[in-house]
This record gives C-alpha cells, sequence and structure tokens, in this order.
C-alpha cells in the first residue's frame, strides 16, 4: 500500500519535470522578432512607465519595484534582509526593523505583495509584504518607497497566507502555513493530530503606526496556503485555503494527498468584531515584536505585545465555514464582484468555483454535511457554482480582467488560460517560459482590475537568457491582453524569486511622492542642521560624531583623539535639499555596510577601531563633479594614549 502511495507521487513528479523539458524545445520559437510587440512594451528614454508593478523578492527577503511595460527595474526595497546597498538593517536607525521574540532575524521569504485599497480598489498609499519563515508582515509607505513597520505574527509557523486586505484596508490576514502547538510546548511530533493547532489572524492595518494582531482565529491543525478577502458583496468575509486536512506530520507528498477534497475555509470577520464587542475574546500570553521606523526621527523603536484575542470556532457559531474543495487547493481568488471564489485545485486540472450566494444560502438552511471542532462543513454540491474544465494541470492562482474574464496559471503545464467567468468556457491558452507560479494583473485581484496586461511569473529560467552559471534568475513575461488573445510581448529577469505581485496606475503614486525630507522636520536626537553644530563629544569609551554632508565635503573632515577599543557613532545628517542628492559614507575596515543618507536625514554608523593608525572614510554615492573629494581622515591611537579630542575642516 505505501510502496503504491510513493509511486503516485513519483507520477505526479515526473510531469513536473517533463513539463520544463517539454517547453524547453519551444524556447527560441517562442521569441518574438514582431515589431508590434516590440513597441507595445517600449517607452521612449525620459517617459515615465505606465505603471508600477511591485514584485515579491521571496529568498531575497525584499521587494522590486518595476515599471510596466517596459520591464526596467526601479529601485529594490529592502524589507526582511539586510541591505549594504541601502545600508537597511546595518545602520543604527533601521536595526531595530528586524527584531522579533527570536531575536535580531536579518532575513525572510517574502512571498505576497498586497497594495493597500480603499473601497475594493488600489489607492497607492501603502504596500504589504508577508514574511513566510519567522511569521511577520511588513508596511512599505508608498510616498517614500520604504519599509516603516513590521510586525511578527504569533501562534503561527509559515505565515503564507497573508496579507491580503480586506476591502478598505482595515485588516491584513495572516494564515499559519504550518500548524504548531498553540501555545508552543515541548511534545512529541507524532502527536500532531492533538496539540497542533492553525491560527488565522487578522492584523489591524489602515493606522501607520498602529499594526497589531486585532484577534486570532484558533483553528484544526491544518495548512493555511492562501487567502483573499470577499469584496462587493462578499466584503466581510476572507476565504483560505486549506491542504493537508489529513493533519500529517510526515512525507505530505504522500499523506497530505489522500483526501480527495480539502477546505476553503470562510470567515466571516463582521461577526468576529461582533464576539470580539461581547467579549468572545480569549485572551493567550504570548510574546510578539512590532517594530515601526518613524520619518520625523529616522529612527525605528520596538515594542513587545505580550497578549492576544483568540476566538475558538466551537463558542462562536456563524464565525467559520469549511467549503469542500478538490486536490489540495493552492490559490483561492474572488472575482471582482465577489460573487465567485475560487479554488486552484493544484493537483487537478479543474477549477472549483464557489457561489457566495450559494454559500449563504446553504449556511441559512444549515446544509451540513459534516463538523469539525466546531466548524459547519458545507454541502459541496450546495455551494458549488461551476467548473473550469482548462484542459490545463496545476492550477495556482487566478487573477481577473475587470471584463468578466479570469486568468489561471497552471505550474505542470507551464501556461496561462483565459476563461469565461459565469460560462466557465476557455477562451485562450498561452504558454509561459516555463512552470508559471502566480500571475498578474493590475489591480488583478480588486474590484476594478487594469486589464491591459498580465505578468506571468515563472519559477524556471533556463535558456531563455545568456547562462549565468547554474543559477538563472527568475523570470517574468508580459502579455498584452487587451485582445481577445493574449499576446506575449516581454521576458525580463526578476530580483529572487517573485511569487505574487501587484502593480497599480503610476498616477496613483507620482503625486505624492516625497523628494527630500525637510531638514526643518528632522527630529532625529542626534542631527545637526547647521555647520556652529558640529562636533565629536566622547563618554568613556563612546564617541559620538555629529556630521553633516553636503556637496562635496563632509564636517568634520579630520578627526584626531579616537582610541583603539572605542565605539565611535557617525551621526551623519545630510543638508542637501534636493531630489536624489543622497550621500553616502563609508569607513575603512568598519564592520558594517556604509550609509547611504538621503537629503535631509539623519543616519548612523557604528564603527569599532581595531588598530592604531590613520584611516579614511568617504562618500560612496557619485553626488558631485567632486565626489571624489568628499573624503577624510579619522587618527587612531593607543587604548590609554592622551591625544586629545580634536575635530576640524578646512584648517591645517
Ligand atoms: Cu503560489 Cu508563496 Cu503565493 Cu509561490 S505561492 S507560486
Ligand atoms: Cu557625497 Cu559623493
Amino acid at each position: 500500500m505505501k510502496k503504491l502511495k510513493i509511486m503516485g507521487v513519483g507520477l505526479i513528479l515526473a510531469l513536473f519535470v517533463a513539463a520544463g523539458c517539454n517547453n524547453q524545445n519551444s524556447g527560441n520559437s517562442g521569441a518574438l522578432s514582431n515589431k508590434s510587440a516590440a513597441e507595445k512594451a517600449y517607452v521612449a528614454p525620459g517617459e515615465y512607465d505606465e505603471f508600477y508593478a511591485f514584485m515579491s523578492g521571496g529568498f531575497s527577503g525584499q521587494l522590486s519595484v518595476y515599471g510596466l511595460p517596459s520591464g526596467r527595474l526601479l529601485k529594490v526595497i529592502p524589507v526582511f534582509a539586510q541591505d549594504g546597498e541601502k545600508g537597511y538593517g546595518y545602520n543604527e536607525e533601521t536595526k531595530p526593523m528586524f527584531n522579533t521574540s527570536f531575536g535580531f532575524v536579518p532575513w525572510d521569504d517574502a512571498h505576497h505583495p498586497e497594495l493597500s485599497q480603499t473601497n475594493g480598489e488600489t489607492d497607492g498609499r501603502w504596500i504589504f509584504i508577508n514574511g513566510n519563515n519567522t511569521p511577520r508582515i511588513a508596511r512599505i509607505d508608498l510616498t517614500t518607497f520604504e519599509t516603516t513597520e513590521i510586525v511578527e505574527i504569533p501562534n503561527s509557523g509559515g505565515n503564507h497566507s497573508s496579507p491580503f486586505v480586506t476591502e478598505n484596508s482595515e485588516y491584513v490576514v495572516a494564515g499559519t502555513r504550518f500548524s504548531v502547538p498553540v501555545p508552543q510546548k515541548d511534545v512529541a511530533i507524532n502527536s500532531y493530530k492533538d496539540n497542533f493547532k492553525g491560527a488565522l489572524s487578522y492584523i489591524k492595518a489602515d493606522e501607520p503606526g498602529e499594526m497589531k494582531v486585532a484577534f486570532q482565529i484558533l483553528v484544526p491543525g491544518f495548512d493555511y496556503d492562501l487567502a483573499h478577502s470577499g469584496k462587493g458583496k462578499s466584503h466581510g468575509w476572507t476565504f483560505f485555503t486549506t491542504y493537508n486536512t489529513e493533519e500529517s506530520h510526515t512525507l505530505l507528498e504522500v499523506n497530505a494527498s489522500q483526501n480527495d477534497k480539502d477546505f476553503i475555509a470562510a470567515v466571516n470577520w463582521k461577526k468576529a468584531e461582533e464576539y470580539l464587542a461581547a467579549g468572545k475574546g480569549k485572551d493567550f500570553p504570548t510574546s510578539y515584536v512590532h517594530n515601526y521606523y518613524d520619518e520625523s526621527t529616522h529612527t525605528a523603536t520596538s515594542n513587545t505585545v505580550e497578549t492576544v484575542k483568540v476566538l475558538i470556532p466551537s463558542e462562536c457559531p456563524g464565525l467559520i465555514y469549511y467549503l469542500p474543495t478538490p486536490k489540495s487547493p493552492h490559490g483561492v481568488d474572488v472575482d471582482p464582484t465577489g460573487e465567485y471564489i475560487i479554488g486552484n485545485g493544484k493537483l487537478s486540472a479543474d477549477l472549483t468555483v464557489h457561489s457566495f450566494t450559494k454559500m449563504l444560502a446553504a449556511i441559512e438552511n444549515e446544509s451540513y454535511e459534516d463538523e469539525i471542532d466546531g466548524i459547519p462543513v458545507l454541502k459541496f454540491e450546495d455551494v458549488i457554482a461551476g467548473s473550469v474544465q482548462s484542459g490545463g494541470l496545476g492550477p495556482l492562482h487566478t487573477e481577473f480582467d475587470g471584463k468578466g474574464n479570469a486568468y489561471t496559471s497552471f505550474f505542470i503545464s507551464s501556461e496561462v488560460v483565459k476563461w469565461k467567468v459565469g460560462t466557465w468556457e476557455v477562451l485562450d491558452r498561452q504558454p509561459t517560459y516555463y512552470s508559471i507560479g502566480h500571475l498578474m494583473i493590475p489591480g488583478g485581484d480588486s474590484k476594478a482590475p487594469s486589464g491591459k496586461y498580465l505578468v506571468a511569473l515563472n519559477k524556471i529560467t533556463k535558456d531563455r537568457y545568456l547562462p549565468t552559471g547554474p543559477e538563472m534568475n527568475h523570470s517574468a513575461q508580459l502579455f498584452d491582453i487587451s485582445g481577445d488573445k493574449m499576446e506575449l510581448i516581454l521576458d525580463f529577469p526578476t530580483i529572487g524569486e517573485p511569487h505574487y505581485a501587484q502593480a497599480i496606475p503610476a498616477d496613483r503614486i507620482v503625486p505624492n511622492n516625497k523628494k527630500f525630507y525637510p531638514i526643518s522636520e528632522n527630529e532625529h536626537p542626534h542631527a545637526v542642521k547647521k555647520d556652529a553644530d558640529v562636533r565629536v563629544e566622547r563618554d568613556g569609551n563612546v564617541v559620538r560624531i555629529y556630521m553633516t554632508s553636503i556637496r562635496s565635503h563632509f564636517s568634520p573632515d579630520n578627526i584626531e583623539g579616537i582610541k583603539v577599543g572605542d565605539k565611535v557613532y557617525f551621526h551623519l545628517t545630510n543638508l542637501e535639499q534636493d531630489w536624489d542628492v543622497p550621500h553616502g559614507l563609508s569607513m575603512m575596515g568598519a564592520n558594517n555596510a556604509e550609509l547611504l543618507v538621503m537629503p535631509g536625514q539623519t543616519e548612523t554608523l557604528l564603527w569599532e577601531p581595531k588598530f592604531e593608525g590613520v584611516y579614511p572614510f568617504y562618500c560612496t554615492d557619485f553626488c558631485s563633479a567632486l565626489h571624489q573629494e568628499m573624503q577624510g581622515y579619522i587618527r587612531v591611537s593607543a587604548k590609554g594614549s592622551n591625544v586629545p579630542l580634536k575635530w576640524s575642516l578646512g584648517e591645517d
């Protein structure tokens, strides 16, 4: 019996591999020499792209920003990983962004960028992204394109079904992909069924600086894979896919594929708010960290939260229902009207579409086929709206164009399939190169998609670009979807693994773009706003250098009286008040990265000199014709020496 099961897995594996190989042959024949395609992706030098696209960096932990349709890389925003390019996570101001209940964690696995919404439409205020490994959610401010907040998610393992927003960004959600003992404790792994639980978390998201877990729902120990919140008529609900409803803890590739159907969990979060108001939330002791970067002090601080409100489904009727859904569904997507809930059963060919209206009726009629830990399982026949006989294999994710069509990615058959919402008829299919994961249409999970472009986010690149050794960047492909047939117009490489991406019309962001930080509003405790205040102060072995930069010098640029064993803090304020004029600061031998200080900002570099001598520092960012001259020296004397502390600029 066991052998048979394993053979089954072998077959699935073979399919995965075969998909890659077959497509390879068609690699270059899929290329386009067609001039009109080139024109469609062409953005003339000096012109702006029509859309910003935000692509998750996957295991890079970051978020990259591209222009569409050009595919030009505009910026990599560091989020969950230290970034030497910008000093993020190396300078003293941003180090606290990586604080967690496990201490300093300077990396994560980012999967899903999610733009904030108002009335179900992307509004350009923020973008959120999840950290899967040490469960976290980050907020990026889209006036500055900087990470300004990171909150940890307690009672979770693998924050994958996250951070999908509700219609007005009331909440971002977080469902645990790996169930764990709640609260954590030392138990035998094979006691999984007794001790492991899932948590579906709702994080308050509409107030910058105030992100916190509003409540969690404690659910059976399944794997909660993806989510989407309802919109329009289904506003107030969130849908989470599950797999491993078998509750297995080993060889999941076999053991989690036994049940013919898993579930989509439908959560009524408005009801949850009522239960909380009625005092049904239990205070669970916990410990999770919230980090916030304040733009006036240019500094992040951390605080720890010690309790979380938990709702137990058996005590809260009407809070959550299970909708049976075939074949270990991966993505769950809600169409722009909010009526249809699409389950992408990754081990099947067909898509299962549930009807929100039918779901409400089934709840009304108590049309249940089972109940699990107090959660009613609705009858499959009573909630299903239809199924898309796609002809593809391995559906993962679906997005919408706002014109009544849906587009689903098929990993195994490596293609995008376009189908009609309501009739479920397949309208078009195009191959992708190769093995597509997510796909993305600007606004494609909102109420109002811009159905002009579709980006396929592919896992495997192989022969598409000049080879770069065993590892190739992952690859994105841009399709024009304005006509009846999808047309491939551009390939471009991506950074890390962009599981998901989102895009937004540029005009929802450009008018609010911050060009510099007003120096008058700089409230950094170590800022220096005028040359008279430049100084060096010693307190024991702690030395603080209050320094400024302006084209093209640092003040001071000669410092003496530093000693081996000192802890030297460079507090550098960039006095520029002009767009795109950062100054860098790097110190020879510092066990650290550079600083890259924006105009009007103050940042701090820690340097612990090890040896006597005279060491240079310099500006790393080419800021003017005299950028090379932007340098200085620090004299380091022996521990205990009596060389006096002295600093100067322009003195002999
Ligand atoms: Cu499908 Cu993490 Cu959304 Cu990868 S996930 S593809
Ligand atoms: Cu400042 Cu280069």
